[in-house]
This record gives structure tokens, sequence and C-alpha cells, in this order.
């Protein structure tokens, strides 16, 4: 080594002693995983999930068992003497850590950090066996025993490796290491603050320590130092407290997200070297909340209106980095909410972090969800969930929520095999287990609130767990598994009738709602933009008339993985208001109209330009979304409109003719524009040739292809001259409620298509002129056992219809095509069936449906001319 190295090292050495004493690194690259169910190895980075694919492949059949994570970890002779722990900030949902095949402990639930200390169990100066084992079967002791989510496993969060002093702040705790900052008094003239920190002295001696807090204020001055001297006997640990009043604070909201700082330090007594360090922020605010005015945030009222967030994304599964997490939290923001509820358990540490910096007040909530098991061992561990939370993101000025229990009743509700003595010991267990979570989370925090989610049944209040908590959230989805959108007011007016001292706030609201699925006649459970639009005006318009509501929370900002979900995309949930990739629907733009102070505009339509009038006198329906009081719509820069804006809503009515258009909507300050083209119905017969006729039969629904950008027009009825149906009716597998089955069908991307179609269907007739054509006809055979009736439907009506082996023969043009045609037969059920014929036609297209047995279906007709 020259002696410039040499030099450089020890001076590196030397600094590196006497400054950061808290070594921390990630320790995610390159491990050796394998599932039990294979031996597959294979080398992965951590955020790690094993069922980023199958949960959208095999459905509940999703692989949940055991993953192990190998890797050697060298280590070096500097960490003799030193404490090393391994740091996880989530991991689903036993997490057993093993060093050179030593069972170092086990985490149980997968939604919160946790520490191991694994310094007794290294070989220093030697290569170390680092075994993870992590599984996430279903466990009747671990909440969440059932939701509308994925329970996706692995080691899905950040992992790191932390080598401290023997003398440092404690990290093997429930509280993963943070120190807490407490402001029990805050107002404009003065904030208290406590900080409570917990010291360890692992070495073999007694020591002789000082720790210190600096202080540091929103434009990171530094404001305070305070410092103690502790005694400490080997082995000990020891709390250190200290209060500080702060003058003038600089307080936190969400227009002003004023963030204060904390640097705490370990150093030896009259010594310079500092044994550990580490910094946490903290913010100065005082919330309250009243039953009749709803919330105050530092004496001011704010209605809270904003979203509820899944932590799983396309492709991903739940492993995201830290980015997706930061931007999901900015779009949010962006949106113009300032309310944010991390449903349904606690979410990366990174989310709490950026809630703090944008100004988004948290829910935040422990994954007591549907069920509950009458165990001690679910019952303690339920509680140890909430301290972890309340511990561990203690600091965050964002949260002002502290949840526990979602639909707690929703199982035993829908569970008709369960006996009454069993339903009364499922209540007395839960209500017991929210006092226990209610007394747990004021003793750790009572200067928050707590709060419980419920679906819409009386049990909640007659059982008595709605007195329990401080705040009551709804899930109310009224307009989608409940009827009529007017019932939501209706609800909450009688609710905060009968309890008059309870605050509520609405936790969750949506309908379902796919981007390929257009249509200008909107209607509960057709999955389209227009349905999401009407439904989220309203709730807003209910929810802003009632100053008595404390707030509202979207179900939910973006798509999300629920394996047994069979919506208009199998095995997503779609009430988000952007898609599963964060694209956004139209939906999101609604709310920036409705809650955007600075000036905005949007003309609706991003998935929906093409549009289909009957003729000329039909006209289209365009909607501008703006905050201005009124709206200038130009067209084709020839033609001014007017319309005062409503609701965050300028609707448009225009005769225009067929051909492309240019839109520019306006204000005083903002403008946007966009393209559409206007078709004709009356016209789509001549221009075959030129285009093909798609028809989504049995629907109301434009449905377009994203892959080749086809679109399904919606069906109608034949009339002479023109083309459509004859006889039938819209399918429905449910009465009220779905035109169609909302099934996984296979074979095909395009379940909307397929899903919906018209039963006992005679004909369907197209009045072309003379020639060659290929018309393809869809189908899909509805009726199957369905292993689960999707409990979040709260009507309770079932589908008794049995399952018939339907036949039809298939006539065109009076000549047989297809013979004793039986989908479930000769293709199975489910499943997408496309058959295209050729032919010639002399005057028209008659295709007919003659049944044979059972009733007819058609789900789309394509006609192609040859
Ligand atoms: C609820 C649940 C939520 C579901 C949602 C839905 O009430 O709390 O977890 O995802 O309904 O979409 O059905």
């Amino acid at each position: 080594m020259n002696t410039t190295i040499y030099l450089f090292a020890i001076s590196f050495i030397l600094s590196f002693n006497l400054a950061a004493q808290r070594n921390i690194q990630s320790l995610n690259s390159a491990w050796e995983f394998s599932l039990e169910k294979n031996d597959k190895k294979e080398i992965v980075n951590i955020p790690h999930t094993w069922n980023a694919e199958d949960a959208f492949r095999d459905g509940k059949e999703y692989f949940r068992g055991k993953g192990t994570y190998e890797k050697t970890l060298f280590a070096p002779v500097y960490y003799k003497n030193k404490r090393v722990f391994l740091k996880f900030e989530g991991s689903n949902q036993i997490t057993g850590i093993f060093v050179n095949n030593e069972k170092i402990g086990e985490h149980r639930g997968g939604y919160i950090g946790f520490v191991f200390d694994i310094s007794e169990a290294l070989n220093i100066g030697e290569e170390n066996q680092i075994r993870i084992e992590v599984d996430n079967a279903h466990n009747t002791d671990i909440p969440p025993l059932d939701a509308d989510f994925n329970f996706y496993g692995g080691i899905y969060r950040d992992l790191e490796l932390i080598v401290t002093e023997q003398v440092h702040f404690e990290l093997a705790n429930e509280a993963a290491g943070n120190i807490l900052v407490k402001t029990p008094q805050v107002s404009e003239d003065k904030a208290d603050i406590r900080i409570e920190t917990k010291v360890v002295n692992n070495s073999v001696d007694k020591k002789s320590i000082e720790v210190s807090i600096d202080i540091f204020d929103p434009e990171t001055q530094h404001i305070k130092k305070l410092s103690k001297k502790v005694q400490m006997k080997a082995g000990e640990t020891n709390s250190v407290i200290f209060t500080h009043e702060i003058k003038t604070p600089g307080l936190w909201s969400p227009d002003t997200p004023n963030i204060y700082r904390i640097e705490a330090r370990i150093s030896e007594v009259n010594s310079e070297k500092i044994l550990d360090d580490l910094f946490t922020k903290f913010g100065l605010r005082w919330f309250e909340i009243d039953a009749e005015e709803g919330f105050f945030l530092n004496g001011k009222p704010l209605k809270l209106i904003g979203a509820n967030r899944h932590q799983d994304f396309k492709g991903l599964g739940n492993a995201l980095p830290n980015v997706i997490h930061q931007t999901d939290y900015k779009t949010i923001k962006e949106m113009g909410a300032n309310f944010i509820r991390t449903a349904h358990y606690p979410q990366d540490p990174e989310v709490y972090k950026i809630c703090d910096e944008l100004g988004l007040l948290v829910w935040s909530e422990v994954p007591i969800i549907n069920d509950v098991t009458d165990t001690a061992a679910y019952h303690e561990i339920s509680l140890k969930m909430q301290r972890e939370q309340i511990l561990q993101f203690f600091n965050h000025p964002s949260i002002v929520f502290w949840g526990y229990m979602n639909e707690i009743y929703i199982r035993l509700v829908f569970n008709n095999k369960i006996t009454e003595a069993e339903k009364e010991a499922k209540i007395k267990t839960s209500v017991a287990l929210a006092k226990k979570l209610e007394n747990e989370t004021k003793k750790l925090d009572p200067d928050r609130l707590s709060v419980m989610a419920l679906h819409e049944n009386e049990l909640y209040n007659t059982s008595g767990i709605a007195d329990i908590p401080d705040v009551i959230g709804w899930n109310l989805y009224f307009g989608w598994y409940s009827q009529g959108l007017e019932n939501f007011g209706k609800f909450l007016d009688d609710q905060h009738k009968h309890y008059p001292d309870r605050p509520l706030i609405i936790s969750e609201y949506g309908p379902g709602a796919d981007i390929r699925i257009q249509t200008d006649d909107p209607k509960p459970w057709d999955y389209s933009e227009a349905y999401q639009l009407k439904l989220h005006e309203s709730y807003l318009n209910q929810v802003l008339e009632r100053d008595f509501i404390v707030g509202m929370a979207a179900w939910n900002f973006a798509d999300f993985g629920s394996s047994f979900r069979q919506d208009a995309m199998p095995y997503i949930n779609q009430k988000g208001l952007v898609n599963f990739d964060r694209s956004k629907k139209d939906i999101y733009y609604y709310y920036q109209a409705r809650l955007l102070k600075e000036p905005f505009i949007y003309i609706e339509g991003a998935n929906y330009d093409e549009k289909f009038l009957q003729d000329e006198n039909d006209k289209v329906k365009i909607n501008v979304f703006s905050n201005a009081k009124k709206v200038t719509l130009n067209v084709n820069d020839s033609l001014e409109f007017y319309a005062e804006v409503k609701n965050g809503l300028a609707r448009f009515e225009l005769q225009l003719p067929e051909g492309k258009h240019l839109l520019i909507a306006e204000t005083e300050k903002v403008s946007h524009s966009r393209k559409i083209k206007v078709r004709y119905r009356s016209n789509l017969l001549y221009e075959i040739g030129k285009k093909n006729l798609l028809i989504n039969v049995g629907t109301h629904v434009n449905y377009t292809d994203p892959v080749t950008k086809e679109i399904w027009i919606s069906d109608q009825e034949y009339k002479i001259g023109g083309f459509g149906h004859v006889g039938g009716k819209v399918f429905q597998k449910s009465e009220d409620k779905f035109q169609g089955t909302a099934s996984d069908i296979q074979g095909t991307e395009d379940d909307p298509l397929f899903q919906t179609m018209r039963e006992g269907i005679k004909a369907y007739n197209f009045d072309v002129e003379k020639g060659d054509y290929k018309i393809s006809l869809l189908f899909a055979e509805p009726d199957f056992n369905a292993s689960e009736e999707n409990i979040y439907n709260l009507d309770s009506s079932k589908n008794e219809k049995t399952i018939n082996l339907r036949s039809f023969d298939i006539k065109i043009n009076g000549k047989i095509v297809s013979k004793d045609f039986n989908l479930a037969r000769d293709y199975g059920r489910i499943r997408a069936v496309e058959v295209f014929y050729k032919i010639k036609a002399e005057n028209g297209i008659t295709v007919e449906f003659e049944e044979n047995s059972g009733k007819s279906v058609l789900s789309g007709i394509k006609l192609e001319k040859l």
C-alpha cells in the first residue's frame, strides 16, 4: 500500500469511528429464492413477491405457502464488538430468520416493520448463511383472515442491515427502532413536545453516556439542544425522556406541511466519541372532531376528501419500489385531495413520509377485516399489530386516525350456515377485541382519533361495537351493491338522527369502472366510466350538503388485485379512480374540477372519442369538467357554445355532422382541447366494405378492444332498413344488478364483450345490399356453478336458475349453418367462442337462432364485406 492510500485509509477509519456510528445499508440485492412447492431456485431482488403473476392467472388458487430467501453475508472484522440488526419494513406474513441455521426469531403479521438482532449468531471474519423463511399460508390466528385483496407473499418492502455500537438506541422492539416525539399540546402560541428514547447498553461494562437531542425548525434552523447524562449498567435498557416548549410553532396543515426534525445522539461522557445517532421528523398541529360540525384542523373546519389506497401495482404485486409509493400519493394530492385511508393495513414507511411532506391527512389501520377468530392468539396479535403501527408511525403529523376493524361482521352476516349461537359468539369476541384495541390505541396515543369502518348493516349499532371508537366510518355502496344513489344521504341522515353524538365519515364508496366500456346512458353494474361519474358526482353532492359528515374517501384510488373477483377484468377490483397501471380514468379529472383551487378545465372522453349517434337529429353529449362558473366550447374554430358549470360539470349537447371535430373548452384562465369523431348509426350499413360493423349484443354500452382498437357498439332493436336484434332479452345473472355474467371468460381478454349477451334471441338482421359477407358470432355459456358469492353484494337474493344445457340451431338466410349448437357441450362453460360464416347475401342478412333446448344466447356479432 503506498503511503497516501494508507493515510487515507487511516483517516477514513478514524472519521468513521468518530462520526456516523450507525451504519445502515440495504440488503435487497441477489437473494437465492425458492418456493416450497418446487425446487426451482432463482436469484431475486427485494422488494419481492411470488404472487405478482399467479394471483392474476390462477385466481383464488394463487400460491399461499412458504418461500425461502438465502444469501451469504460476510461479517467483516469491524463487526466485532458491534451489534448487527436486520430491519424489515414488511414481509407477508410469518417471517422466520435463521443465521447459520440457528433460528433468531419469527415475526407474525404482514404489513409492518420489525427488527431482529443477529449479532450473537454471526461468525466474525467469515461468511454467514442467512436464511429467511416467509409463509403467506392462511393462518386462523393472524389477521387478515379474509379480505377483498390479495395476500401476496414475500419480503415485499426494503430490508436493511444496521450496525451499531454496543451502546445504541433500542432497535429490536415493536417500534422497530423509532423514538417517539409526542405533541400533547399544540396551539398557535406554543407547542409542548416530549421526546421518548430508549437506550440499550449491550456491553459487559457499565457506561457513562450522554443522550442529546437537537431540534431543527421547518427552515432547517437549529432551535434547541437538550441533553442528559445517564449511567448505564451492563445489559441495561433505559428510557431517556426530554420535554421542550416551542414558541409560535410553524403549524403543519395540507397547505403548509411544515416539518420539524430531531437528531438524537448518544456519546460517551467527556469524549468526542459518538456511539449512536438517528433522526426523526415530526409536525405540530392540533385537531378536533365534532358530530355536528365535522373535522377541525388547527381550529379551522376542514372537510376531509380523498381516497383509499391499496399498495399493489400492475405486474408487481405488492413489491413496489418507493418511487411508486411516492407518485401515488403525489397523484392523490394533485387530484385536490387532502385525505387518504391506507386501507386496509399500514403501508410502506415511505407512504407516511410523503403524506407528511405533501400535506395529506391519513387514516392508517390494522388489517382486522371481515371476520375474527375467538382465540387468545388472534386477539394478542391484533393488539400487537396496533401497537407496532402506532409506535412505528407515531411521529407523522399526517396521521390523525388510528383504525382497527373493517366490516368485521360481513362474513357472519352473509354466512347462512352459521348457527345463532355461533353468531352470538362471533359478535361477543368481536366486541371484546374492539374494546381491547380501543384501550390499547388510547393508551399509546390518547391524542389521535380511533376509527372503525362498517358495512351497511344495523348489527354494528345493535351489538354496541359502533359505540367503541371515537369516529365511525361507513363503507357505503348505494347505487352499486344496494340500490338507489339517493339512499346514501337518507342513510346518513338516519344514522345521524339516531346517533347524534357520533362523528361519521364515509370510509368507502364507488362503483366499478372499466375504460373500455362507454355509454351515454349509464346504469349500475355496467362498469362504464359514465356510471362512475354519475355515482361520484352524486356522493360528493350528498356529502357536501351535510356539514355533520366529517369527510369521504373514495374506494379506491387505483384498481387493485383481488383473486376472487370477477369484474369486467377478472381478478381486479375496478373501483379505482385510476387504473391498475395508474393511467387515469376520466373520474380522476372530475375530482380535480371539484377539489382544485387553481383554474381547471378538462373535456371528458379520453377513452371515448368516437361517438355513435342515431342520425343527424341526435345530439353528441360532451361533458366539460371545470371549477369555473361557466365554460365556452368552441367547435372547429367556427361555432361557440356556452354552459354554466354545476357541480364541476358543464354539459353540452351538440348536433354535429359526421366526421372529425376539434373541441376547445375554455374559461377565462385555462383551456383544453380534444378531437372527437362522430358517426351516425343510420349510415353504418352503407359503410360496410370500408368499415366493419361490430355490435356488443345484449348491452347498452360500447366496448373498445384495446388491442385492435375496434369498437363494438351497443346493441339495438331491428327496424326495417337497419340492423339489430329480434326477440329475447338482456341476459341477467342476478335480477337487479348484473347485465350479463361477471365471470372470468376463458380464452379472451375481452371479458366484457362476452359477459353481456341477449338470451332467447330469435334473430339478428342486417338490411344490407347484395354481396359476399363474413359474419362472426360471439358466444359464451354463462351458466356455471359459482363456487362463491361476492359477499360485498348486499342483496341476498340468490340466483336460483338451474343450469341447462342449451342447444340451438343457427340459420343464415333460412339455411342451417350450425345444427344443435351447444356451447357447454362443445366448448365448455364461461369460454369465449367465436364462429364465423362466409355467406352470399341476395337481399339482406337474417341470422336466426332456433332453440332445441334451453335458451339461445348471443354476445356479439360482426359483419364484414368480403
Ligand atoms: C368493501 C371493503 C373493501 C372492498 C370493497 C369492494 O366494503 O371494505 O375491502 O374492496 O368493499 O369493492 O367491494
